[in-house]
């Protein structure tokens, strides 16, 4: 196991649990991201492993999302080379051939809320205090259209429109209700539920399973992959615009001062 990932593979059942350590809130930074791809592209290649659940070391968070000091203040190539690893990480978890199951043991907004999705089954504690959800619009940014892509093939076209617009933070019961997530369960349990419902998936045949998740993503995958650079450009240019910049600013701000 690398530092920010603890991975623990059982080798009977063929299930590994991959679990986010980095405090204080697992943001997605660029070793974050880096760390992450190495663990799942070992396990892809494990032969004794059949299926993976992301899960986090922390107490109350699964993941802040995508690191914002990666997005403020550096330099273009910075901004650059971070895109392409979130990308990256992305088209990994979207078309991983093993199963993955998202066991979301606290908050999860924006792009926490985009790596649960790329999962194929979503439980998630039932503590009302913790939110999912992608809030890109309340930080006055934009998910991009892969993101707005993943929450469609999730939740579906018009509460995806919606939930988009505002930027909204659902509660588990919420998330539950709109098909965000497939099931809450007390948050001693989720984990064993993950584990469970990893059981049942198990009992498919790899391969028809595999081809059946590909025929689903494949179209949405290949979005991506045919504008990758494109979306590079896009993202470098947006984040470094002064009025992108000076809202991320208030938003790292405002994060600092709801502090007790
Ligand atoms: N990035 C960097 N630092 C963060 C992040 C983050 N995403 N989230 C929290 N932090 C920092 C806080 O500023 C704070 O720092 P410090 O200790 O120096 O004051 C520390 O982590 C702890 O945070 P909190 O005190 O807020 O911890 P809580 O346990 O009270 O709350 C939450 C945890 C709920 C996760 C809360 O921190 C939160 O809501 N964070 C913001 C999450 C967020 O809005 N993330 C959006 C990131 S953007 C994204 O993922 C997709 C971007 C798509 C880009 C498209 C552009 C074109």
């Amino acid at each position: 196991s690398s530092s920010k990932m603890k991975v623990d593979l059982d080798s009977s059942t063929g299930i590994a649990v991959v679990k986010f350590q980095s405090p204080p809130v697992n943001s997605m930074s660029l070793d974050f991201l880096t760390e992450l791809s190495i663990s799942l592209e070992k396990l892809e290649l494990d032969k004794s492993c059949r299926g993976v659940i992301l899960t986090s070391a922390q107490p109350k968070i699964f993941s802040a999302g995508l690191d914002i000091l990666e997005m403020y203040g550096k330099n273009p190539e910075h901004y650059a080379e971070f895109w392409k690893s979130v990308q990256d990480i992305w088209l990994k978890l979207y078309s991983y051939s093993k199963i993955t199951i998202a066991s979301i043991n606290g908050s999860s907004p924006a792009g926490g809320c985009l790596m649960a999705m790329t999962c194929d089954y979503r439980i998630m504690a039932d503590n009302p205090r913790y939110g999912i959800g992608l809030n890109e619009t309340q930080l006055g940014i934009v998910a991009p259209f892969w993101f707005k892509d993943t929450m469609v093939n999730t939740v579906g076209h018009r509460t995806a429109e919606l939930s988009l617009q505002f930027g909204l933070m659902y509660s588990p019961s919420d998330a539950l209700k709109i098909g965000l997530v497939d099931q809450v369960v007390p948050e001693e349990k989720v984990l064993s539920t993950a584990t469970e419902t990893m059981t049942q998936f198990l009992a498919i045949p790899d391969h028809a399973r595999e081809i059946s998740k590909s025929m689903m993503r494949k179209p949405t995958v290949d979005r991506l992959l045919a504008s990758r650079d494109a979306d590079i450009k896009n993202f470098v240019s947006f984040i470094s615009k002064d009025s992108i910049q000076k809202s991320l600013g208030m938003y790292l701000t405002m994060l600092k001062q709801r502090k007790v």
